[in-house]
């Protein structure tokens, strides 16, 4: 009801994403801003992709790019625009030293003489999913904040640290509305952009996934080419009344399972022996944001945040989710 609606809203104590970040930043009286100024580029540039990406069909930015990534996959018009977005966003901040994306084959050297104590890497995949978006389907930005390693020689290997130094990771969600989900180490906090206001408000604070749920999410199209302990996890759950969801979209999966519980994967298949998706783009930062929530990330029976990168684009298959479902595929991977 509605009086039930305005009730609601006059009890809630509004917290933006920036109020929020400086709160956090407040326990931590040694750092001096510098982090909450990472973190509101990414927020800034969200706010302009999830904009682009509604008017996208307006705008006629719908559609390949013409071009090819790293990874020879062919670039929508928006994954450009993102990717620029975020470069631009985060290259004005003098405290970020190395921006690495994974539509770009080298890392990006910003300040190689950087101000601050302790200068920041900042990873991400600017539009997950983009292959999504020409049916007006979920689509994402995944990122990963790492401290710059001022030792690293060459420079461009400061980004090749395991997951478990990411000072922060997270994603942003573009569907009916735009969700950001952060954790700086600190459990994960859940924001939905309101529109009208232009913020994003915190509207989850310390998000826990649920310790089992029946659901898994992968792409079953391509069972017959997994290693056999994934194919005999599927046949016992389909005998043990699993229901399964796939988008396509990791950020948009990944999503539902740390809201409904249940298990992402993405296994080695033969086409790709390590999976699909990217290691430090995209396993790294969902595994940290999956932890902090109370579940569990491995690729294959390695903890992936534990995983030695050997170079930036390196790929890795991804099983993560409800800590009981993890262990559950674990125990037939054994
Ligand atoms: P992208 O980053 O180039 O969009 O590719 C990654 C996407 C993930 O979002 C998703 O989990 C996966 O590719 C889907 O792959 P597939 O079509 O093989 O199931
Ligand atoms: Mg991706």
């Amino acid at each position: 009801m509605l009086e039930d609606h305005i009730a609601l809203t006059e009890s809630q104590n509004l917290t933006s994403i920036q109020s929020y970040l400086l709160s956090e930043e407040a326990r931590y009286p040694e750092t001096n801003g510098d982090f909450t100024w990472v973190l509101s580029a990414i927020s800034l540039s969200a706010k302009f992709i999830a904009a682009r990406c509604r008017r996208a069909r307006i705008e006629a930015v719908l559609g390949d790019a013409g071009a090819e990534n790293v990874h020879a996959e062919s670039q929508q018009k928006l994954d450009v625009i993102a990717n620029e977005s975020l470069l631009r966003c985060l290259g004005t901040r003098p405290t970020v030293a190395i921006v690495a994306s994974e539509e770009n084959e080298e890392p990006m050297i910003i300040h190689s003489e950087t101000e601050g104590e302790r200068p920041y890497v900042v990873l991400f995949d600017p539009l997950d999913g983009s292959s999504n978006l020409d049916v007006c389907g979920g689509v994402g930005t995944i990122f990963s904040v790492l401290h710059h390693d001022r030792r690293a020689h060459p420079i461009e290997s400061s980004p090749l640290q395991p997951g478990v130094n990411q000072l922060a990771a997270g994603y942003v969600l573009y569907g009916p509305s735009t969700v950001l989900v952060l954790t700086t180490g600190n459990g994960v906090q859940m924001f939905v952009l309101d529109p009208q206001i232009g913020s994003f408000l915190l509207v989850e604070k310390d998000v826990r996934i649920p310790e089992k749920s029946k659901n898994y999410s992968l792409n079953e199209a391509y069972t017959s080419s997994f290693p056999s302990g994934y194919q005999e996890y599927l046949a016992w759950a389909h005998e043990n009344g699993y229901s399964q969801r796939y988008v396509g979209t990791m950020v948009a999966d990944v999503h539902r399972i740390l809201m409904k519980g249940g298990v992402f994967m993405y296994p080695p298949t033969e086409k790709a022996p390590n999976g699909k998706l990217r290691l430090m783009y995209e396993a790294n930062p969902m595994s940290m944001l999956i932890e902090q929530a109370g579940g569990k990330s491995f690729s294959g029976l390695d903890r992936t945040l534990d995983i030695q990168p050997r170079e930036l684009h390196e790929r890795a298959s991804v099983i993560l989710g409800s800590a009981g479902e993890v262990e559950k595929v674990q125990e037939f991977l054994q």
